[in-house]
């Protein structure tokens, strides 16, 4: 089935077919188009005419507090694969976008690698508009990436909450980025990425108190049945970025993480579902009146 997206879009364009066609033999407006209906959720796999990807190590998410490194580790990552021959795709998904508009401007600027380089496509996606939907439309963005032959694809957040992790479980591989000085304990923010993780990151390692804080955040984990390998590495100096790009390509899934992953994806399935019911504006106005609670509205309402 074919599906018109947006009326900005003129004649054969408008086909998310076509454009998916042409993305694939390499234009990258395209593929920029069909992205945007994507993340406007005008397509799907269904429409595109693809199944859900095999899970296969490709796609990978980044996440970890705003300020750790990690635009200046995938930075130093698409250098080291594209010079390798491979293609890599970055999604940039930035969940504060009313403030930032998405356009996660700074992250350009770091991204320098992705400049006039043909093997390299960055994309930004905003929540803005998606609540609950995020994490499907790029579920199906990375989907096309990896039929437009990008060998990886890296999803990077902007933080480490909750939305956030939301997002990355639904990539193959997940990393967590850490830095010295905030290493210091394993803070509460981090017990849910930390069950997901299938490597975790020092990055500064050119810093003072970067081998403490790693030695602290492996001494946290030995609690943890199947702990995730602890990798030091700086972005700034490239120190351990080899090892990194290739432990990344090959890293296996952390045993026990698809229970915790599973979680998040039907979370994410579930609100996203629940967001769109037809009924929601009407729905949300009268959880406003006081003598109607939430609780009792999906009590009510929800049976399963
Ligand atoms: N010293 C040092 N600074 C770094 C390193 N990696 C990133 N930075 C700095 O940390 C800041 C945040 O980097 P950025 O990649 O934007 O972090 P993000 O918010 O996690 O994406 C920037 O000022 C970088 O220059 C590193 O390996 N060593
Ligand atoms: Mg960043």
């Amino acid at each position: 089935m074919k599906v018109e997206i947006g009326s900005g879009l003129a004649g054969r364009e408008r086909l998310p077919t076509t454009l998916f066609e042409q993305a694939i033999s390499g234009n990258r407006r395209s593929l920029a188009k069909l992205l945007t209906a994507v993340e406007n959720g005008e397509v799907s796999h269904d429409s595109l005419g693809i199944s859900p990807r095999e899970v296969d190590g490709s796609v990978i998410g980044v996440t970890g507090a705003p300020g750790v490194g990690k635009s200046c580790l995938i930075d130093r990552l698409l250098s080291t694969w594209t010079s390798n021959g491979l293609k890599i795709a970055v999604i940039a998904v930035d969940p504060s976008s009313p403030l930032t508009g998405g356009a996660l401007l700074g992250d350009r600027v770091r991204m320098e690698s992705a400049d006039n380089n043909p093997n390299v496509f960055v994309r930004s996606f905003a929540t803005r508009n998606q609540p609950g939907g995020m994490p499907n439309a790029v579920v199906l963005a990375a989907d096309v990436m990896r039929h437009c032959d990008y060998d990886v694809v890296l999803i990077e957040t902007v933080g480490a909450g909750q939305s956030e992790i939301r997002v990355v479980s639904v990539a193959d591989r997940i990393v967590l980025v850490e830095a010295p000085l905030r290493g210091d304990e394993v803070q509460a923010e981090k017990a849910g990425v930390i069950e997901l993780a299938d490597m975790i990151v020092v990055n500064k390692s050119d810093l003072e108190g970067s081998d403490r804080a790693a030695a602290n955040i492996i001494s946290a984990l030995e609690v943890a049945s199947n702990p995730p390998p602890v990798l030091l590495a700086s972005a700034k100096t490239s120190e351990g970025i080899e090892e990194l790009a290739d432990q990344l390509r090959t890293l296996p899934a952390k045993p026990g993480a698809e229970l915790a992953r599973a979680r998040e994806r039907l979370l994410t399935a579930w609100d996203s579902a629940l967001l769109s019911r037809k009924d929601i504006n009407e729905v949300l106005d009268s959880l406003t009146s006081s003598d109607n609670s939430a609780q009792e509205w999906v009590e009510k309402n929800l049976r399963w």
